[in-house]
């Protein structure tokens, strides 16, 4: 087994005995074995493309397979088994599809015509390949490294496409690329600029995806508006909705009506109660419950109702809670109830339901707490006159973009300590997950201005970007010369894609933490530093002086 695609891979360098999320050698050779299907999937539909034969459904499967390899999503060997003879049965339908439209046959390359033994160990299979993959490309350590990079930075492509997908928000161009990024990891003749341009490349493209999923969210839910979220407990049946899926989080509500069932969020749902049609819509569409993914086992343990996972972060399930725990979509576990889809195609949530109303609920409420979510880019920019304002007469010297996912490693107190310390004068924004560790903390306000502004899940980077893009052209000068810093914590893959994206547009002086990526080879680590001056978190008082003394 060998995994670096996250931030908690062991020892800093890589999962070699078993995954420190939980994932097994075995499921890790079938998502490699997964991935390889895809590769060779990739040109068979970019020939297709070339015809104009529709890959409508295989763009919406490879996306979602993709997703179901990032950290913390599927840990369900039997699901990959199925994705992988799905990945055949698109790409021999095409290559068919493709003789008849040429009425040639294609002369397709070994990748494009494998297939595995299904009677033989799919996992040993997945291990040949993903050996032959590093002794392929591992002669060159620093090419290795982007392929990587560009392979993690996909995965988190492919998630936020999946996401702007289920709201109707899609663009050819983005599955067409993401076909390119996998059938060039199959070549040996790109140099490492053309590597270090290819990731660059799945930063703009992601910058697109993230554009779409803004549109799909705001489009169908309105803009976030800033929103007082309860965390405390009200008496009553109740249901919690994790992941990051806000069309699912809606149909749980939907199908929740008049049924006496509390609705709440976890995780990186916090920042949906910020969506106007949900808070209109659904009167039972509560509160908050927990806090970050990586404690969802106490959490998750404690929740009197049924629990439905919609994306990561899942962690492998405690016994005391798996059977009111419900997976959908790219997520897995094995033995977990899985949401079935009814006669329309959408999912029946009615096993989580009868699990909710069954299962005791709260009966005692709790005492009152709140936090406030849905300082998204409208909200932010409709007072955009007064921050402009607040700067120009030095009420506000420095903006903090504290943001990113959260994790269990210690080191992670950083980023609390971090904002703790940050000055009176300075506004705090803050996306994603890694917002747990302070979400909760009162900062006050400068002039009516919170100092702490949650722009919402790590979906909505899109978010942050343009405020800070507006700020800039507010004050006539490059994101770059503004009074902010941007120092991120980073887990899985979409924060990957983010990143790249960033690194795309140009962006200086990130800090990044709590540790580097294993994936990012010294010389790699080395052209970013140079180029971008990317550097890794320090202490955050270090850090802090440093910031300020930008301005
Ligand atoms: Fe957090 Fe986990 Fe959001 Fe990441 S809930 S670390 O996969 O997607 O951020
Ligand atoms: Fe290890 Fe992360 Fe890979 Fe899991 S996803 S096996 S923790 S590197």
């Amino acid at each position: 087994m060998f995994c670096e695609q996250c931030e908690q891979t062991a020892s800093g360098q890589g999962c070699h005995q078993w995954g420190a999320c939980g994932k097994s050698p075995e499921v890790n050779a079938v998502q490699d074995l997964l991935i390889y299907l895809l590769r060779g999937l990739a040109p068979v539909a970019i020939r297709a493309n070339q015809l104009s034969i529709s890959t409508q459904e295989i763009d919406r499967f490879t996306c979602e397979a993709i997703f179901a390899t990032m950290t913390n999503v599927n840990f369900d060997q039997h699901r990959f088994t199925d994705y992988i003879r799905r990945a055949i049965a698109y790409r021999e339908n095409l290559k068919n599809q493709i003789e008849q439209a040429t009425g040639a046959t294609e002369n397709w390359s070994t990748i494009s015509c494998f297939e595995p033994d299904f009677e033989d160990s799919l996992s040993a299979q997945g291990e040949d390949i993903a050996l032959k993959f590093i002794s392929q490309s591992g002669a060159n350590v620093d090419i290795f490294s982007l392929k990587l990079t560009v392979l993690y930075g996909i995965k988190g492509v492919a998630s936020y496409a999946f996401h702007a997908q289920e709201m109707g928000q899609e663009d050819d161009r983005i599955y067409q690329f993401c076909y390119e990024a996998l059938a060039a990891l199959e070549r040996q003749d790109l140099t490492l600029d053309d590597w270090l341009k290819l990731a660059l490349k799945v930063g703009e493209i992601n910058l697109r995806t993230m554009e779409l999923l803004d549109a799909g969210h705001t489009g169908t839910f309105g803009h976030p508006v800033p929103t007082p979220v309860p965390l405390n407990a009200k008496v009553g049946k109740a249901i919690l909705v994790s992941g990051h899926d806000i069309p699912q989080l809606e149909a749980v509500l939907k199908q929740t009506m008049n049924k006496g069932i509390n609705v709440y969020t976890h995780g990186e749902l916090l920042p949906a109660h910020g969506y106007p049609h949900l808070k209109q819509n659904y009167p039972h569409f509560y509160g908050h419950y927990g806090t970050a993914w990586q404690n969802q086992t106490k959490d998750f343990a404690k929740f009197p109702g049924a629990i439905i996972i919609t994306t990561n972060c899942l962690m492998p399930p405690h016994e005391n809670y798996q059977n009111k725990l419900f997976s959908l979509g790219p997520v897995g576990y094995p033995g977990l109830n899985s949401i079935p889809n009814g006669p329309d195609g959408m999912p029946d949530f009615s096993p989580a339901i009868n699990k909710a109303l069954e299962l005791p609920g709260f009966t005692e409420a709790t005492e009152p707490r709140q936090v406030t979510t849905g300082f998204a880019r409208n909200a932010v920019l409709s007072v955009a006159d007064r921050v402009i304002e607040a700067v120009k007469a030095g009420q506000i010297r420095h903006f903090f973009l504290v943001g990113g996912c959260d994790g269990a490693k210690p080191d992670r107190n950083y980023y609390t300590e971090l904002v703790e310390k940050v000055p009176s004068d300075c506004v705090v924004l803050t996306l994603a997950c890694g917002k747990f560790r302070f979400f909760d903390q009162n900062l006050g306000d400068i002039g009516g201005i919170p100092r702490l502004l949650d722009v919402g899940q790590c979906n909505d980077a899109y978010s942050a970007i343009q405020i800070a893009i507006a700020l800039a052209n507010a004050f006539n000068v490059g994101v770059n010369e503004l009074p902010l810093s941007m120092i991120l914590s980073w887990y899985e893959q979409k924060a990957i894609a983010v990143l790249l994206t960033l690194l795309y547009l140009g962006i200086q002086d990130i800090r990044l933490g709590p540790t580097l990526p294993a994936f990012l080879s010294p010389n790699v680590l080395k052209l970013l530093s140079d180029t971008y001056h990317i550097k890794p978190i320090t202490t955050p008082d270090e850090d802090l002086a440093a910031c300020l003394a930008k301005v």
